[in-house]
């Protein structure tokens, strides 16, 4: 897979995909990372990119020229056509179903905005426009490295076992099960009995039980979505209506 950026910022870039895994996905060849500064194609002697909104107003606009330019060099240049992401706070929500979809895709190119805002036409070059969230950051670069992120590790062969990326907790629908290791007491705070038991089917069942609790309680919305099995539903409703919601997992240091 190609993912480029196109981007005034280039350097950003730099750090999050020198590590750990993306980097390890580059060195073996299944993604290509490319930055691409759009400056480079603005046509004046000053470089400019930006401009005063017409109407009036405060804040300097993205220009349509240096990215379309940018945008018809790269697909003349990488042969294929790009499918073509805008990262802006007006977007779609990113989810790990968007990462999906995307990771099926031989060629991302990823417009990244800056500044207040751009220009309106801009927005006809993209297929897909996307926010990772309603907050409000400095610019779309790091939308951009979060959803490439999402995808890399998508892609066969990036994840040392092929059944991870099925078995993440948001592919099923769930919030992970609590995780152990040891000491089996540390603290006074003991490790379940059961994962010491060695009865793998019944640790199964328990970890099953406890992703439904922790996504009842912390994401109820995300259940709506799921399909339970009858017992599974029977289990939540005796357990919603007989436990404290507030009191089964570990207490978070500020309470929880
Ligand atoms: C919503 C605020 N806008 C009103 C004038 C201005 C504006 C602020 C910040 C426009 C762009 C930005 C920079 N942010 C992004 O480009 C962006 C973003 C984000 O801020 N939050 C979540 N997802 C994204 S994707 C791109």
């Amino acid at each position: 897979m190609l993912i480029q950026f196109l981007t005034l910022f280039p350097e950003m870039f730099a750090g999050p995909f020198s590590c750990s895994m993306i980097k390890r996905a580059q060195e073996r060849g299944l993604v290509t990372l490319e930055t691409i500064n759009f400056r480079d194609y603005a046509e004046d002697r000053h470089r400019t990119v930006d401009d005063t909104p017409y109407g009036g107003g405060p804040g300097m606009i993205l220009k349509p020229e240096p990215i379309f330019k940018a945008v018809e060099a790269q697909t003349a240049k990488a042969g294929s056509k790009p499918y073509i992401i805008l990262t802006t706070p007006q977007g779609e929500p990113f989810h790990q179903q968007t990462a999906a979809e995307l990771s099926k895709l031989p060629h991302l190119l990823f417009i990244c905005g800056h500044y207040e805002g751009f220009d309106e036409r801009i927005r006809t070059l993209a297929d897909r426009e996307l926010s990772i969230g309603d907050y409000v950051l400095t610019g779309g670069e790091l939308p951009a490295m979060v959803m490439a992120d999402a995808v890399i590790r998508l892609l066969p062969g990036v994840l040392g076992d092929p059944q991870s990326a099925e078995q993440d907790s948001f592919s099923r629908g769930l919030l992970d099960y609590p995780q152990y290791t040891k000491p089996a007491e540390f603290r006074g705070m003991a490790v379940p009995a059961i994962l010491l038991s060695g009865d793998h089917g019944k640790i199964e069942v328990w970890r099953r039980q406890q992703a439904l609790l922790r996504t009842a309680r912390r994401r109820p919305e995300l259940l709506a979505d799921l399909e339970l099995s009858p017992a599974e539903r029977e289990f939540l409703e005796k357990h919603q209506l007989t436990l404290d919601p507030e009191k089964k997992d570990l207490p978070m240091k500020g309470g929880n």
